[in-house]
């Protein structure tokens, strides 16, 4: 295989793809212009990955809307429910193009695949539909015809598709199906369908093919690496198939290194920066006869490569396996195209940091090393200990004062009174009803409100217009919460387009990026901010705004901050010292703004932490420890308050299972989370397992332009209080406002408010 990658961006570099799915949905483009921008971002992939000196190039790694969304429609496991949907006679590789965005973003009656995060990436994919009915069938065209399109311009093109055992392991069991049906049970059926695809494969002249099976790290039970071997076993009998490469990505695959490694495999990928030594694979039975395909390139951060360290790593393989080819270490999906156009970056930190196009030629020198020495790339590798050599001297990387008053945190800092102290106290300074109303932050975000951002950026308004702007929208967001009766008040966020680019823009130690764009699902981007030096909080972030509010009403108004793991799980973080400790610089920031906004007079703060459970490690071994720090850094954000200040946390899931402990230790005083769509079934979870906060379980499911009728809001809410004590139970929303207009969102508040009302009257 030689020097390759697991796959590239796609969105292309100014996100080309991204406006044109959005232009096609809005029906302002044709299907000619959409192809013609896929067709445009996909060229430049090849033409960059060949140029760069890859010796085999990924593809198929093109996507439309999700790479998972394609494996569902390869294998023919498209839900029967889209069988209605009116096809547009636009094909996307042979496939209904309405059919496929609807399978994506639904359309009216017929609701989208569910979407849910990809491993413990910010990337989104969506959730295939399983039964025991679901009848498998092949549908390549896609896959081949990308590696046609390669293979004519004299690319040597390795398809990339997403393993059988990883595709079954992320689906759900579709509704309908037997109790206890596990879409593991169609395995079998499964590798049918990816044998004739090897066929079809070989037929076309593919020499190598990689199946990718990042499920493979997880922690499978015998069971299911039985399943993973058998799959192999079948897959590598198939005569005259092409060469196959399983790569594993994101963790340790040791448990599953022997089973695939019994198989008649060609290669297997190992992801070596999530820590997999030669160690943990030498002697493995079946190994010294495989190709290992090193995953020795981060493709999840940004940090340029030591290769002399690297490459240190990489020689003891040599021994251990048939053969070594260095690759990335999973898709470069994850990270933005070329940090040579980030003319914009703080001094000294550019030269540290790849992308990309900067991570092909890291691997390309890596193989070279390997195979002719490191002599043969001495001036890269020279290059390479310089930058190494220089990223502690980068102005902001160390701040003493940070460190020091770090290395003084004790334990009494990261400990509030007594949960039962603290809400007789609070009880007493804000006197709210019962069953009080609030909502979680954000609120719509208009036209207004962005252009107002944008003409301040450009320089066509100055800072007295955008204030003046930013105060009336709050005004009228404060205006709507008393209409509509809630009791603790927010001021709306307008002035935060994405809450951690916010947050990091006003803290040192954090660089923002230009052209840094990441997908996050389909058609959206995200541009985390990177994390590469002392977090330091020179000014109050959010005082202003939030007084501001506070100022045009009676009742409290609630703080809004992003908590400590969030800030980390939504940026590119600093790899030269432990996240805990990194995540607890964050937290002093943090600290230090709620004292701020405590000493403004504001009440009630709310620290978010919606990415939780997003760093949960894949390893269930690995989990504690993480929790714990996550859990501290927490505290020590929102542990320095008064006893009657009231700490609210936020977050964006309802599957609590392995961390509701964790939660617990956050030790808020009021928890807001996601629960409508599960009809309150997640706070069985919480109740069960001796959660002992208050909790505001969302009766309003925001991700739906759907007003919810006054009794069904009832409903939620009698159902609530089945599990928690009437004393315990917030009302409010599931999530932030900011995707919704204003018009839903008046109507929903105002029953939401008016079901609570009734709720307090029947008490
Ligand atoms: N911020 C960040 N990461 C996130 C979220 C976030 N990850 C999880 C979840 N929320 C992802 N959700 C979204 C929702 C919307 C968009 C991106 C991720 C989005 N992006 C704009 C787009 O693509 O048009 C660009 C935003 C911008 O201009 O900055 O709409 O909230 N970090
Ligand atoms: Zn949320």
């Amino acid at each position: 295989i030689g020097a390759t990658v697991l796959g590239y961006p796609r969105i292309g570099r100014d996100r080309e793809l991204k406006r044109a799915l959005e232009a096609y949905w809005a029906g302002d483009e044709d299907a000619t212009h959409l192809h013609a921008v896929a067709e445009a971002t996909r060229i430049d992939a090849l033409d960059t990955m060949t140029a760069g000196g890859l010796d085999s190039v990924p593809v198929n790694t093109f996507s439309w809307y999700d790479h998972i969304l394609d494996t569902s429609v390869l294998v023919g496991a498209t839900p029967e429910r889209f069988a209605a949907v009116e096809p547009s006679g636009d094909l996307l590789a042979g496939f209904d193009a309405a059919t496929y965005f609807a399978m994506a973003r639904g359309v009216a009656d017929v609701p989208p695949l569910e979407m849910t995060k990809w491993f413990d990436t910010n990337y989104h994919y969506l959730v295939p539909e399983i039964s025991p009915d679901t009848v498998f069938a092949l549908r390549a065209d896609k896959p081949l015809q990308e590696y046609a399109e390669a293979s004519a311009r004299g690319v040597n093109a390795r398809p990339v598709v997403v393993g059988p055992l990883t595709f079954l392991r992320l689906a759900k069991a579709a509704d309908g199906a037997p109790a206890g049906f596990d879409p593991l049970d169609r395995l079998d059926d499964l590798v049918g369908v990816y044998a004739e695809l090897l066929s079809v494969f070989a037929e076309a002249g593919v020499e190598w093919v990689q199946l990718d099976e990042p499920a493979a790290v997880l922690d499978l039970d015998p069971e299911e690496l039985s399943r993973l071997q058998r799959a192999y076993e079948r897959l590598g009998a198939i005569e005259g198939r092409p060469k196959l490469l399983v790569s594993t990505y994101f963790a340790d695959p040791a448990g599953a290194l022997p089973a695939l490694a019994a198989t008649p495999i060609d290669a297997i990928g190992i992801d070596i920066v999530r820590g997999t030594t030669v160690a943990g694979v030498a002697g493995v039975p079946g190994i010294a006869d495989k190709t290992l395909v090193l995953g020795a390139v981060d493709g999840r951060n940004v940090w340029r490569t030591d290769l002399r360290r690297r490459l240190g790593e990489l020689v003891p393989f040599l021994g251990a396996a048939g053969a070594i080819a260095v690759g990335t270490s999973c898709s470069l999906l994850h990270v933005p195209y070329d940090v040579e156009r980030e003319t914009g970056l703080p001094e000294g930190l550019r030269e540290s940091l790849a992308f990309a196009d900067q991570k092909i030629a890291e691997v390309v020198a890596l193989q070279r090393a390997l195979t002719h020495g490191a002599d043969a790339v001495r001036a890269t590798l020279d290059t390479s200990d310089r930058a190494a050599a220089g990223r502690a001297s980068i102005p902001g990387v160390r701040d003493e004062a940070v460190r020091q008053r770090l290395a003084l945190v004790d334990t009494e800092q990261r400990q509030r009174p007594a949960r039962a102290e603290r809400a007789t106290a609070q009880a007493e300074r804000f006197d709210l009803p019962a069953l009080p109303t609030t909502t979680i932050g954000s609120f719509p975000q208009t036209a207004g409100v962005r252009a107002a951002r944008a003409q301040l950026r450009a320089g066509t308004i100055g800072d007295d217009e955008y204030v003046k702007r930013m105060h009336a929208e709050i005004r009228r967001v404060i205006d709507l919460q008393e209409r509509v009766g809630l009791d603790v008040l927010v001021h709306g966020e307008p002035e935060r387009n994405d809450m951690v680019q916010y947050f990091a823009e006003r803290l040192a130690g954090y660089a923002a990026t230009t052209f840094g764009w990441v997908q996050s699902y389909g058609s959206r981007c995200v541009r985390p901010p990177i994390l590469y030096g002392d977090v330091v909080r020179r000014d109050p972030i959010t005082v202003g705004w939030t007084q501001y509010a506070s100022a045009c009403t009676t009742k409290p108004v609630k703080g809004m901050l992003t908590g400590p793991v969030t800030m980390l799980a939504w940026s590119f973080v600093r790899d030269d010292q432990p996240r805990s400790v990194t995540a607890d610089q964050v937290a002093l920031a943090l600290r230090d703004e709620v004292a701020d906004l405590e000493h403004a007079g504001v009440g009630i703060v709310q620290v978010d932490e919606p990415a939780l459970r997003e760093l949960l490690p894949l390893h269930v071994r690995d989990r504690k420890a993480y929790l714990s720090w996550a859990v501290d850094a927490f505290r020590l954000a929102t542990s320095g308050v008064a006893t009657s200040t009231q700490i609210h946390t936020h977050l964006c899931y309802s599957e609590f299972g392995d961390i509701v402990e964790a939660i617990d230790g956050l030790d808020a005083d009021v928890t807001s989370i996601e629960a409508a769509r599960s009809r309150m079934e997640v706070l069985g979870d919480l109740t069960a397992r001796g959660f002992g906060g208050k909790v505001g379980p969302g009766v309003y499911d925001i991700h739906s332009p759907r007003v919810p009728e006054v009794a069904e809001v009832s409903a939620l809410l009698t159902a609530a209080l089945d599990s928690v004590p009437v004393d315990g139970l917030w009302v409010n929303p599931d999530c932030g406002l900011k995707t919704r207009t204003y018009p839903e969102v008046e109507a929903a508040l105002t029953n939401l408010v008016a079901a609570a009302r009734r709720a307090r009257d029947a008490l």
